[in-house]
């Protein structure tokens, strides 16, 4: 009896110990207050053009959101969403084809980058239920750029998923057939809805958060920089990428009327 006792003293008290120790965690950690910044290099889905740059910065659970793409169907609209929840990592090839039609649609590449969970939208909400909203969203200029900056709010999950690397960033909408339009000849229909064309939904690009390393968090995108030679490097490297993705876009634009 006494034995059985004692035992069961022994046996409690780690899990007192454990139990005292919870209200820690439950607590909103520092570093969720603080700022988080996160670059993602576009690359190519369904063979598109598609290159650029984009990052993710979060003060708590303000997100702002920058992308510089290129070489998206040009005059269209393109959907883009955070996803999360998937493998935090952009579809290889064609290995998702699932149906073998030789194009990715949107819903074959879950797996891989998870279901769209904010809409990145022009203006309008930014929820998961406007992740279809074609008319919300920014539109590729004449030579298939597209120049987005956003600062909206998002659920404390979504920010937590986001700074610890779980944000995939994909954009939608391919031309298969170049008629600088989305239709139903192109693709055919949408796997996420039948309404509307496949090109309109299937993606163009992906690309995959990281965080920045330590110097990128003291520069940052905000301009709160306090050693200016630490910002000038940033500026520079900033300047180096965008040379970069211009001279490849002429290089498209080049081989695409040649
Ligand atoms: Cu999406």
């Amino acid at each position: 009896m006494h034995k059985a006792t004692a035992t069961a003293a022994a046996l409690a008290l780690p899990v007192g110990l454990v139990l005292a120790a919870a209200p820690a965690h439950a607590e909103i950690p520092d570093e969720a207050k603080d700022t988080a910044v996160l670059h993602a290099q576009i690359q190519p889905l369904n063979e598109t053009d598609a290159a650029g740059t984009s990052t993710v910065e979060l003060q708590g659970t303000r997100m702002t959101v920058q992308i510089h793409a290129t070489g998206l169907a040009p005059g269209l609209a393109h959907a883009q969403h955070l996803h999360i929840g998937g493998e935090n990592t952009c579809p290889a090839g064609l290995d998702l084809d699932e149906n073998g039609d030789g194009l990715l649609s949107a819903i074959e590449g879950v797996p891989s980058y998870g279901p769209g969970a904010v809409s990145l939208t022009a203006e309008g909400g930014t929820g998961a239920e406007n992740k279809l909203a074609l008319e919300l969203m920014p539109v590729a200029d004449e030579n298939g750029k597209l120049e987005y900056q956003r600062t909206f709010d998002v659920s404390e999950d979504v920010a937590k998923r986001v700074r610890s690397g779980q944000a995939v960033l994909v954009q939608s909408g391919i031309d298969t057939d170049g008629n600088r339009e989305y239709d139903f000849n192109g693709a055919g229909r949408s796997d996420v809805d039948e309404s509307l064309p496949a090109e309109s939904t299937h993606p163009a690009s992906c690309g995959m958060f990281a965080a920045a390393p330590e110097r990128g968090m003291e520069t940052g995108l905000g301009g709160t920089a306090d050693t200016p030679r630490a910002a000038m490097i940033g500026l520079g490297a900033a300047l180096v990428t965008v040379a970069g993705a211009v001279a490849v876009a002429g290089r498209h634009l080049l081989r695409t009327k040649a």
